[in-house]
């Protein structure tokens, strides 16, 4: 027995094997199957965003890895404080005035195409705002019928942040029916635009935005000076709604002066030929001792925008919007025009001018120092499988909050580990760009709140945190950014009591 059990338990053994391995091979397939669905299912599910949620609640605080952080600082000037408490002056009358009615309106083109447009007050672009450096403005926003609500935030314009006009972290959504004022005072000096920061990528792309300059007290006398915004309407390249070649009469000797705006999600490149041109500012920032150039196309990324400046010489001068039908010729009698040139090379702000001395010195004085790696990869984004943008390796919500306090010198490094051209706007400052791809920057102080960065590129730029609040850092191909490309800084303390989600329709992007 003791000797023939261990043969006879064998054979009953192999043959039971024999006769389960399959079966066992199967459970342990299926079981590896159900664990891997059961991974994803709850990939799934994580990845969903709640109906309604407050920023504050999503992500995780990054303090960066500068000397100061995390806990030294300058004090927590923003403990308590509400994004309500931050507003701009409440008191006296305001010197620029204006008041913008978002409503449904057919725009038609220069070439006779009707677009169903969202409007500010029925155009598109909505009306060019001009103030003066210094004016407190008041601007109403009125909301006739744009069923998902509206706001408006002052792209490039360092407000206040509660007149920055994000649905959901400033600010509710303007529903139909309903009125918002914003006031701020115009500090800066430049151009830039406003538009709509409630569902932006359908909303802006569909009309709902307009260029604002701010001019210096002391003006230049004569001139022409002119804004032009390039957008595309239902696949139209336009320049000012037009997708024609505009003809302007302008006198030889005149001082030209165009602002430059890319309302798009893509980037823009225009060329200028027929007189030598600078480039007077960048993202309402002037350059310092702009050098002529020509043959140069100039890149304007989305939301960014350019000004240049040219004499006006005796024959014709052509502004076109790479080679679409879109531009704008000057000549003397105003009839001329030409095909679009195709320059070469293309204008690199980091080199160009006169380096000067900057706010800020030595890198030792930097308090927090933050990475900011945009890269792709296949996961869930609430609720949606597909290759996803992610940022330091999350994908949306799971992306940091750069958490500063007031006074602090900050240092980001933004990395662009994609294929696609993302740029990255920060609002309510405007970073100084220190080096791209480990070039330090040579030219004249190049100031940025758009910063296009392409593909591989890796910027290391630096802001002065001066302006509390809650503030969105995200990247303006606003399709992009509908895809979980968006994140913030805040400043430690600071809270908001605006909620994105169904409950008050507020979705910023
Ligand atoms: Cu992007």
């Amino acid at each position: 027995m003791l000797r023939t059990a261990p043969t006879s338990w064998t054979c009953d053994h192999e043959r039971v094997l024999r006769r389960l391995g399959p079966r066992i091979a199967a459970f342990a397939g299926a079981a590896l199957l159900v664990g891997v669905l059961l991974v994803l299912t709850k990939a799934w599910y994580d990845s969903r965003l709640p109906g309604t949620y407050s920023v504050m609640s999503y992500g995780y605080a990054d303090y960066g890895g500068g000397a100061a952080a995390p806990h030294a600082g300058h004090g927590g000037a923003g403990q308590g404080l509400s994004v309500t408490d931050l507003h701009g002056p409440k008191a006296g009358p305001p010197d620029a005035r204006f008041e913008l009615t978002a409503l449904s309106a057919t725009i038609r083109l220069a070439s006779g195409r009707a677009v169903e447009a969202l409007t500010f007050n029925g155009t598109s672009p909505g009306p060019e705002l001009r103030v003066t450096q210094g004016d407190l403005v008041e601007v109403n926003l009125v909301n006739e019928d744009i069923e998902q609500g509206v706001t408006i935030h002052w792209h490039g314009v360092d407000v206040p942040n509660a007149e920055d006009g994000v649905a959901g972290v400033t600010q509710d959504a303007v529903i139909p029916g309903e009125r918002y004022t914003y006031r701020f005072r115009a500090e800066q000096v430049g151009t830039f635009w406003y538009h709509t920061h409630q569902v932006s990528s359908k909303e802006v792309r569909r009309g709902l935005f307009g260029p604002l300059v701010i001019e210096p007290r002391e003006l230049p006398a004569g001139g022409l000076d002119m804004t032009i915004a390039a957008h595309t309407f239902d696949g139209i390249p336009t320049l000012n709604a037009d997708d024609t070649v505009q003809r302007r009469a302008v006198r030889p000797g005149t001082p030209v002066r165009l602002r430059l705006i890319d309302t798009d999600s893509a980037e823009q490149r225009f060329t200028l030929s027929g007189a030598p041109f600078r480039v007077l500012a960048i993202d309402g920032t002037d350059l310092t001792e702009p050098t002529p150039l020509e043959n140069t196309a100039l890149v304007v990324g989305a939301g960014g925008r350019m000004d240049v400046a040219f004499t006006m010489p005796a024959g014709l001068v052509q502004l076109s919007l790479g080679e679409t039908s879109a531009g704008v010729a000057f000549s003397p009698d105003g009839e001329a025009f030409a095909l679009a040139i195709v320059p070469g090379t293309d204008f690199d702000p980091l080199t160009y001018g006169r380096a000067a001395t900057t706010p800020f010195g030595a890198a030792s004085e930097y308090d927090r120092r933050f990475e900011l790696t945009i890269t792709r990869k296949p996961g869930f984004f609430d609720g949606s499988p597909g290759l996803q943008w992610a940022i330091n390796g999350g994908i949306y919500p799971d992306v940091p909050v750069f958490v500063v306090e007031e006074g602090d010198l900050v240092e980001v490094t933004i990395a662009n580990d994609t294929k696609a051209v993302h740029p990255m706007h920060l609002h309510g400052h405007h970073v100084l760009v220190l080096s791209r791809d480990g070039k330090a920057a040579s030219g004249s102080p190049w100031w940025s709140d758009t910063l296009n960065v392409q593909p591989g590129e890796r910027y290391v730029v630096a802001f002065r945190a001066d302006n509390p609040g809650i503030w969105m850092d995200h990247c303006h191909n606003l399709g992009h950014a509908a895809e979980g490309l968006t994140m913030h800084v805040a400043y430690a303390g600071v809270t908001t009591p605006f909620r994105v989600g169904d409950v008050q329709h507020n979705e910023p992007e």
